[in-house]
This record gives structure tokens, C-alpha cells and sequence, in this order.
């Protein structure tokens, strides 16, 4: 996985990445005929990549295969994927690894007693939708196919380290810190190991001593590290700590930071202090390269989005790749990340759906487990407009806000409501999560005061005085260079009128907290006739990051704000 910093320095780990042998299998013939063992005559693929790069696959969904031979000194090998879109079948020489369902998230596989040699990994890959999928056919961005992040072989040896979990409570002064870290541990050689586990962070180092049989794997808690003497990390100051982990063979080195997250009826508290949230949804996505987003860019949007005045960002619709939420870290900005449950093609049906309730589940699980230790993630969406005015989605949602309140560390859990005025869920969020279009789906940009005044007297008819509201979606579509009078729609004018509008609005009504305006950048979409060129054209920057007339109104709003919040 690619991080901002070394996470191993004793374990031996090589790249995978680069020139892989690749074949689409639109008829599904490959797992038939034996592919696994050997892929037919083939083409050359970069990986990381989406296939959708290549001309002729441009629209392709379905299944493809990939495979790769390298050289290994042999052991016991464990093979890290980084994210695959959707669904990974994984073999090592012929012999099946293993599977993955999800596209965003990193998941890896072990294999034990391989000898010294050239070996050959393969990898099918699925990307289409069916009734269990997450998310459901007709999602609002571009369903891009393939190995969209790095892949890596770590060879294992003795007591290894394969995850850690990062926990503390901070005290009411917030001056001293009650941690454990969770760890996963593995023994990878083929006798019985007992070894010394080492943990050190902000100056506390602790030891203990783990027996494990050969092949043997544990979650074990380090006993309780009182620690003090440390700066918070925060927007303004965004320190961070080295956690190290190491046994006599292998290690483990993490980045964490000390932080308290709250909300009360005026809004989002970081350390105690109020913050309004001024954001953007971004997609992690551009039309020459898909989802396998190149690591500069990652830190040219957050430039951008700096340079907009934004303190935070949401991750719409799925995990972001983990260096991103790295650069996040190391710059303060605060982060909202989710899991693609995309409302609009989620019927009733696929909401009631056991596998899709527990795929979801799941997806979250490995969020939490795979981001739990980045202080920049201040919030889990459980998902986006779905129906939660309905049995299923209300079930849905308590199942979900329970998992994450339990698993998820100090952070708040909420989910995005297109319909808030008939929503039934608002018991299951910490603060409601409004995503909403007046001024660009059919009512006139003067809809929005009435609206929020009818939002304001539902959620306090209902008992929830107290959780305050974050716009989470608005926005209108422009398309970059067509410029005209500021009440002609698909122009820059209107856009930048309408985002205005709403941010002025947002910012004086003290139930609004923080927006999240749609969205950073156009991305790529459905080609259809609500979205022109094939495009969702409600970036405030064009697809190669060129910025409309409504970026410069944005800024101007949110700095203004923000220097208007420094004198308070
Ligand atoms: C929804 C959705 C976004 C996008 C937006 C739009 O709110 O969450 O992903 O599709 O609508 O542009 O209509």
C-alpha cells in the first residue's frame, strides 16, 4: 500500500505493480476453461489502472483477467491488494487464494510454504452489477473496472504484524491519553514462536511477550499506555506521532494523532472548539485514469480545495485511497468517508436483501479496520439517499449506526437524506446530513429559505432540537466556458449564483453547521441526457481541474467566513 511514510523496514516487500498480462472474458469463459492456470494469448495492462483507459474497453463492464509471474525467495508470502473494482478471485500457481467483494478497500491474502522460484499470480476480476452488489446498477459516477490500486507480496517470517488499532480516550483536559493498540498478529514460520512485541508512541514504550503455534493467528490488546506531555492534533496544528510496532522479525510503523471530536446543538466541536464545516464532495476520479488516481494529483486537490478556504472534504461515495486520507492528516483537513451505498438504485428490495445488508456491513467493518488510526476522519456515512423513509431503510441505518458507534472510534456517524422532511431515521445519526437541489431539480433557488424553515420545525416537532444539520449535497451544473446571464442554467453564472446563495444562506441559520457543496471537480458519468457529455457538470473545477466562476464565489464565501470565525 502506499502511505506518506516507511511502514516497514525489517518485513521485505516488493512491488507488483506495473506491466501485467490481462485478457477480458465478456463471455465468462475463463473460470471453465482453467484460466487460473494460465491465461490465454493477451494484451499488456498497467496496474494500477482501470481498464476503461484502453479505447476499445472505454465502456466495458464484466469480467477480465490479470496475471503476473515474479521471482520469490519462498516462506510464507502474503499479498496485499490495495483495491480491485468490484470483485477479486485470487490464485497463486493454479491454487485459489482466495476472493474479494468491494471496490475500494485494501484486503490481502496469505500462502504458506512456497518455495524459492518464479511464481505466477492471477487475479478475475468482476465489475458488474447484479442484485447483491454495492453499489446497485445506475449510480451517478462511472462504474470503472480493474486493479485500481497497488499490489505488493510481503514475505512474512516469525511473529508478524499484520494490523493495528490505535484506541484512547483522552481525559477532560484533554492533557493525558488512556491508549491500548489492538494488534494482529500472525506466526509465519512453521514452528511454535514465542517473541517480544514492542510498542512505542509519543514516548511510551511497552513490551510483551506472545506465544503463537505455527500458522497461528491472534488479536491481542497492549495492556494500558497512560501518555502526556503531547500537542493535539488539529486543523490549525496537525501534529502526528509515530507509532512503532516490531517483534524480533518483522514491524510495523503508523502514523496517529490525539484528538476529540463532538457535536452539540451549535455544531461540530474538534478539541472543544466549534468548527463550522466548509467543504466540497470530491469524487476520486478523472477521465484519463479512472479510479487509479494518480498520487500528485492527490496533493494538487488538496491545494485547491485549500486555496477554496475548505477545512474538510467528504469522500463521496467510497473509501479514498489510504495516502490520500495521509495527506489529509499531515494538512488538518478534516474528513467525511463513506461506503458506496448510492441511494437512487436501491430499491426496497435491495435495501431488505440479506447480502446486501450484510456486504455493507462488511464494507464498513473493513473501513473502520483500514482507517481507524487517521485522526482527519471525523465522521462515517453509513450511506447516501436511501430510502429511509421506508422498513428496510430504517433497519438498515440502526444496524449500521450501532456497528459504527461500537467499532468506529471517537468519531460521528451519519448518513446523507434526500428526503428530510419525510425521513424516519434521524434517531440513527449524530447530526441530520441534508443533501438537497432546490434551484437546480425543479424548484426556483427562492425554495431554500422555506425549506429550511420547514426542516427546523420538523427535526424540533420530532424531538431532535439537538442535532444540528450539515448540507451535505447542493449544487447546480455548469459547463466549463459557457458563460451568460447569471439566470441561465448549465452557465457558470448560475452556478456561482446559486452556490452564493446557498452558502450565505447556510452560514446564517444557526441549525446549518457546515456544507459540503457538490462537488470538487466534473467526473465522469452515465451517458445520458440529464448529464451532458457524459459528465455530473456540478464541478466547481472541470475535469482537469480548471475552475469555473463559482470556485472564486466559493472561496470568497468560505474565507470570509473563516476570518469572521477567527474573530469570535
Ligand atoms: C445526489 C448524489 C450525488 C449526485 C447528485 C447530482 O445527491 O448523492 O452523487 O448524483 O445527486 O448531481 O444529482
Amino acid at each position: 500500500m502506499s502511505r506518506l511514510f516507511i511502514e516497514h523496514k525489517k518485513r521485505r516487500v516488493t512491488s507488483l505493480d506495473g506491466a501485467w498480462r490481462f485478457v477480458p472474458d465478456p463471455h465468462n469463459a475463463g473460470l471453465d476453461a482453467g484460466w487460473e492456470k494460465g491465461i490465454p494469448a493477451s494484451d499488456t495492462v498497467i496496474v494500477p489502472s482501470v481498464w476503461n483507459t484502453k479505447t476499445e474497453l472505454l465502456d466495458y463492464e464484466g469480467i477480465a483477467w490479470y496475471e503476473k509471474s515474479f521471482y520469490s525467495d519462498g516462506g510464507t508470502l502474503r499479498f496485499c491488494f490495495g483495491a480491485v473494482m468490484t470483485y477479486a478471485e485470487v490464485w497463486l500457481d493454479g491454487v485459489k487464494l482466495g476472493s474479494h467483494y468491494g471496490g475500494f478497500c485494501a484486503f490481502e491474502f496469505v500462502a504458506r510454504g512456497v518455495i524459492p522460484g518464479m511464481h505466477t499470480l492471477t487475479v478475475r476480476v468482476d465489475n458488474s452489477f447484479d442484485a447483491d452488489s454495492i453499489p446497485q446498477k445506475g449510480v451517478d459516477w462511472y462504474h470503472y473496472g480493474g486493479i485500481i490500486r497497488s499490489v505488493t507480496v510481503e514475505a512474512l517470517e516469525g511473529i508478524s504484524i499484520l494490523s493495528n488499532r490505535f484506541e484512547y480516550t483522552l481525559s477532560e483536559d484533554m492533557k493525558t491519553a488512556d491508549a491500548r493498540v489492538a494488534l494482529e498478529l500472525y506466526n509465519a514460520s512453521d514452528k511454535a514462536v514465542s517473541d517480544t512485541v514492542l510498542v512505542s508512541v509519543a514516548g511510551v514504550r511497552l513490551e510483551e511477550k506472545i506465544p503463537l503455534n505455527p500458522g497461528e493467528s491472534k488479536e491481542i490488546f497492549t495492556k494500558s499506555l497512560k501518555i502526556n506531555g503531547f500537542n493535539l492534533w488539529s486543523p490549525k496544528s496537525p501534529t502526528l506521532y509515530d507509532l512503532e510496532i516490531t517483534t524480533s522479525t518483522d514491524d510495523l510503523f503508523d502514523k496517529v494523532g490525539f484528538r476529540k471530536v463532538e457535536v452539540d446543538e451549535k455544531g461540530i466541536l474538534i478539541n472543544g472548539v466549534l468548527t463550522e464545516v466548509m467543504g466540497v464532495n470530491r469524487h476520486e476520479e478523472h477521465p484519463d485514469f479512472g479510479f487509479a488516481f494518480p498520487q500528485a494529483l492527490m496533493e494538487r486537490d488538496i491545494d485547491i480545495a485549500v486555496n477554496m478556504g475548505c477545512n474538510s472534504l467528504r469522500g463521496s461515495h467510497y473509501p479514498n485511497d489510504p495516502l490520500f486520507v495521509d495527506m489529509l492528516d499531515a494538512r488538518g483537513i478534516l474528513f467525511w468517508s463513506e461506503i458506496p451505498i448510492w441511494g437512487g438504485g436501491f430499491s426496497k428490495e435491495a435495501l431488505g436483501n440479506p447480502v446486501v445488508m450484510w456486504r455493507g456491513a462488511e464494507m464498513h467493518r473493513e473501513m473502520v479496520k483500514h482507517y481507524y488510526n487517521h485522526p482527519s476522519i471525523i465522521i462515517w456515512g453509513m450511506h447516501n439517499e436511501i430510502l429511509t423513509d421506508t422498513d428496510e431503510g430504517v433497519q438498515m441505518s440502526r444496524l449500521y449506526y450501532n456497528l459504527l458507534k461500537d467499532i468506529g472510534g471517537n468519531r460521528l456517524v451519519t448518513y446523507a437524506t434526500n428526503h428530510p422532511l419525510t425521513d424516519n431515521c434521524f434517531e440513527f445519526c449524530d447530526f441530520i446530513s441534508v443533501n438537497m437541489y432546490i434551484g437546480w431539480y425543479g424548484e426556483k433557488l427562492e425554495g431554500w429559505a422555506p425549506f429550511l424553515d420547514k426542516l427546523r420545525s420538523r427535526r424540533d416537532t420530532l424531538g431532535y432540537k439537538h442535532k444540528p444539520v450539515i448540507m451535505s449535497e447542493f449544487g447546480a451544473a455548469a459547463v466549463f466556458g459557457h458563460r451568460s446571464f447569471d439566470t441561465t442554467i448549465w452557465s457558470e453564472e448560475y452556478q456561482s449564483r446559486l452556490i452564493s446563495h446557498c452558502l450565505t444562506l447556510f452560514h446564517s441559520d444557526p441549525m446549518v453547521v457546515g456544507s459540503y457543496i457538490w462537488h470538487m471537480c466534473d467526473a465522469r458519468t452515465l451517458n445520458d441526457l440529464t448529464r451532458a457529455r457524459g459528465f455530473n457538470n456540478k464541478g466547481l473545477l472541470n475535469e482537469y481541474r480548471q475552475p469555473k466562476a463559482a470556485y472564486f464565489s466559493a472561496r470568497e464565501l468560505y474565507l470570509r467566513f473563516a476570518s469572521e470565525n477567527e474573530r469570535k
